[in-house]
């Protein structure tokens, strides 16, 4: 984009007047990052309007991204980089006596997602849109995000995260593309017009207004504007008489009024699958009036468009695809649902069963009767055909409906032409084992695609300091091609270089201290070990794990002052789920050890606990730059896949992991010199599972070092946590530790043992940070969402891109 600093500079001066009628230097950060932001959207709403047009003009195949859950980030320096226009902007604040940063750090982080599913939907917008391809996101506009998170006496409080208290300069509301989604009412058949065909008669519905909010995604340098719609909930024009008491209408906002708090996990509530339907059948109906534009024959819709939904959560987009083909188009069952098929493709992000969705039926023929009928019928068509097939036991087990709930996953596979996992292990589990009876069903619908990550987020933005540093070593070729930075393995033996990702880390390092002594009182020394646990709080992610470690060093520490160990800083990010009593005892816990310890002068510093607050993508950005050690430390078979194990990996730290999700493709690509690996693999974990005998209360008392360990849960060590500690010790002693953390524990210690070793060798350290860094390029987005596009899309990055 061409654009020189003076000329911004008057821009900018004109745009703040214009908004706030008086000059910038008077304005708050928050104003001076709206006129910003204002300005930034004007300078790429033309290539906005152009790229729609082109897409309109030559009837370009588009893939529509359905996701319940976006976490974008904030979005002004990430705008700034992929228009090209970041160093001027920097340097045009600087002129005016502004600073870019404090000023982009005044943009509200809209938290419309939990963590890796909706965050790996925000990279794959930017990927989509940087590598030239034709795509849209479709998900919802949430009043409130996820919760804002506060520790208060070491307990998790949960408050409102009003995100849209200021003006949200990105969006853009688009009441003309509205559309009415449709609740409840009677489903009759009659025959109209004399030809014979049944009609469908749908009336005395609850119809809500859908309206859109687009929200530009610019590509990286390359002219490209795709769009991401949100959708929020209102009553509809001219129906207000129908709404009139207060509850009526709060009813209508309801929908769209809050983000449910839970990753990886379910529950059967009325409201969560009112929001599924909501955006899933406003995304379908504009995508088909869009179309009707096109004017072709509805066979060709499946070379138009493809329709991606991510997890179950949009899986209704498949019968309402068929109820629109149906009784709105005409056409008939079969036509209908081979269009429907070859547009829809899914992907599963998890095996665990808690989180796989089912909904009671009663509960779908009330609030969405003509789906539920047209859910049926393809549960009976799918039995009768595939029952003689392979036979009624095998056909039962796939069924969509049975004991009275609706199976999701069983709906999105049948429905769908592609399903696929988002780590080989992963996929491979799918195949084996989860979903089995469905692979011998669909062997050609099973596909891999290992989850990526956006640089251009993660590197260029979040850690400045490491560009200019690969810059100045290998040239910039890696910000548009990630696998170039494989280059910098060249310099694996060269001193300087070491020494300079050394000097990298460690102002990176200072940078998280300092807000850590602003924000929490804590001071820690950058110069010590950061090793960084940072993703939602769930039992199967293992920070207790964690916590048995950090105990054990406690213990030595006490046991012997000068014990020859690493100075270390743990660092915590992690919300649990509100209704997660497990994990929220868990947070107490090591809030209460981060207490004890960081205040424990006998420890000499040699052990300081940071448990961030309200953690989120702004904080994972501050976070992962200062990382030196990255804890993957899920029960092998159960983390899908991971993505922060990536983001570390591309900032230089080291991963400590077990065998689990994309740990498996990282340790194939930078060699296991350059990660610590431990404890149980996938398939000993389904063994034992399966018939082995495992019992962890023989582990406590056979292992002593362990043994002291756990017992400071229950006698008094750690002060106020006499029931989380009592809680916590017999979910592992008595009730046999699920997720076999008394198991992995040896080896764990082993692993940070030789982290320790390697880490008080300079060079060897920094050269297997070098080495991470040098081997992360295959895990961009970029990769990933080509392989989307190449193989379950089948569409091309545009003309012109460098991906073409
Ligand atoms: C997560 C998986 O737990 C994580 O391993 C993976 O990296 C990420 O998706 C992206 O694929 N799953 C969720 O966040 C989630 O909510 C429930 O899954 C359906």
């Amino acid at each position: 984009m061409a654009f020189d600093v003076q000329e911004f500079k008057k821009e900018y001066q004109k745009k703040f007047e214009e908004l706030f009628a008086y000059g910038y230097e008077a304005g708050s950060k928050t104003e001076q990052y709206i006129a910003l932001g204002d300005l930034v959207r004007g300078l790429y709403s033309e290539d906005w309007i152009q790229t729609i047009t082109e897409y309109n003009k030559k009837k370009e195949k588009q893939v529509y991204y359905f996701s319940m859950e976006f976490l974008p980030g904030r979005m002004l320096k990430s705008n700034l980089l992929n228009m090209g226009i970041l160093d001027c902007v920097k340097q045009g604040m600087e002129d005016m006596g502004l600073d870019l940063d404090e000023v982009a750090r005044a943009e509200v982080d809209p938290a419309l997602g939990n963590g890796g599913l909706g965050r790996l939907a925000s990279c794959f917008m930017d990927s989509i849109a940087s590598t030239g391809l034709a795509g849209n996101g479709n998900g919802i506009r949430y009043r409130y995000g996820l919760f804002k998170q506060k520790f208060i006496n070491g307990y998790q409080i949960e408050l409102p995260e009003n995100w849209l208290r200021n003006r949200n300069v990105w969006e853009v509301r688009k009441e003309n593309k509205a559309v009415i989604v449709r609740f409840g009412g009677d489903v009759s058949f009659t025959q109209e017009d004399g030809d014979g065909r049944l009609r469908v008669r749908h009336e005395n519905t609850r119809d809500i207004l859908a309206v859109p909010y687009d929200t530009a995604q610019v590509g990286y340098n390359n002219g490209i504007v795709n769009n991401l719609r949100l959708w929020s909930a209102e009553i509809p024009y001219g129906d207000e008489a129908r709404f009139s008491t207060e509850e009526q209408r709060e009813e209508v906002k309801r929908i769209t009024e809050v983000l449910y708090p839970d990753d990886s996990n379910y529950e059967g509530r009325l409201l969560r699958v009112q929001q599924e339907y909501f955006f899933s059948s406003a995304g379908i109906q504009s995508i088909v009036r869009y179309f009707k534009r096109l004017n072709l024959d509805w066979s060709l819709f499946p070379d138009k468009i493809a329709i991606h939904i991510n997890d179950t959560h949009p899986t209704l987009a498949i019968p309402e695809l068929m109820r629109i083909l149906l009784d709105e188009e005409g056409l008939t069952w079969d036509q209908a649902w081979e269009i429907t098929k070859k547009t829809v493709s899914y992907t599963n992000h998890t095996i665990l069963q808690e989180a796989m969705e089912r909904w009671p039926e009663t509960m779908i023929s009330d609030l969405l009767p003509r789906i539920y009928q047209i859910i049926q019928e393809i549960n009976r068509r799918h039995i009768d055909k595939k029952t003689p097939l392979y036979g009624e036991e095998l056909s039962q087990r796939t069924a969509i409906i049975a004991n009275g709930q609706i199976k999701m996953a069983n709906l999105a596979i049948i429905g769908s032409h592609s399903v696929n996992g988002v780590a080989r292990l992963h996929t491979d589990i799918l195949m084996a084992d989860t979903l089995h009876d469905f692979y011998v069903m669909y062997p050609q619908k099973f596909n891999n695609k290992t989850n990526g990550i956006t640089q251009r987020r993660w590197v260029q933005i979040a850690n400045e300091n490491l560009t200019a540093m690969l810059d100045e070593t290998i040239g910039t070729e890696w910000k548009s091609d990630p696998e170039e930075i494989k280059i910098l393995k060249a310099h694996r033996d060269n001193k300087m270089v070491l020494d300079k990702l050394e000097q990298v880390k460690l102002a990176n390092k200072k940078r998280f201290a300092a807000y850590v002594e602003q924000e929490m009182g804590i001071e820690i020394d950058p110069t010590a070990l950061f090793d960084v646990q940072i993703k939602r709080l769930h039992a199967y992610k293992r920070q207790l794990l964690n916590v048995l470690h950090i105990l054990d060093r406690y213990l030595q520490l006490k046991d012997n002052p000068n014990a020859n160990l690493q100075k270390r800083v743990f660092i915590f990010g992690a919300k649990a789920a509100p209704s997660y009593y497990y994990a929220k005892q868990i947070i107490k816990l090591i809030n209460s050890i981060a207490y004890l310890i960081n205040n424990d002068p006998s420890i000499k510093d040699k052990i300081k606990i940071v448990f961030v607050e309200n953690y989120g993508v702004s904080l994972a950005e501050l976070i992962i730059p200062a990382a030196d050690i990255s804890e993957q430390i899920s029960l092998a078979g159960k983390e899908a896949s991971g993505t922060s194990n990536m983001k570390l990996m591309s900032n230089g730290a080291i991963t400590m992991a077990t065998l689990d999700g994309a740990n498996v493709e990282i340790r194939d690509n930078v060699g296991d010199d350059n990660i610590f690996i431990f404890g149980l693999k996938s398939d000993e974990v389904q063994e034992y599972y399966r018939n082995g005998v495992y019992n962890s209360r023989d582990v406590y008392d056979k292992n002593p070092r362990l043994k002291r360990i756990l017992n400071l849960l229950i006698d008094g060590t750690i002060p106020g946590v006499e029931t989380e500690g009592r809680d916590i010790f017999d979910s592992l002693v008595m009730y046999n530790d699920e997720y076999f953390l008394l198991k992995d524990f040896d080896g764990y210690l082993q692993a940070q043992y030789e982290a320790d070793v390697a880490f008080s060798d300079r060079d060897r350290w920094n050269r297997m940070a070098l080495m991470n860094i040098a081997s992360s390029g295959p895990f961009s987005s970029d990769y990933t969402i080509l392989r989307y596009a190449d193989e379950i899309w089948k569409i091309k990055p545009q003309s012109g891109s460098k991906f073409n």
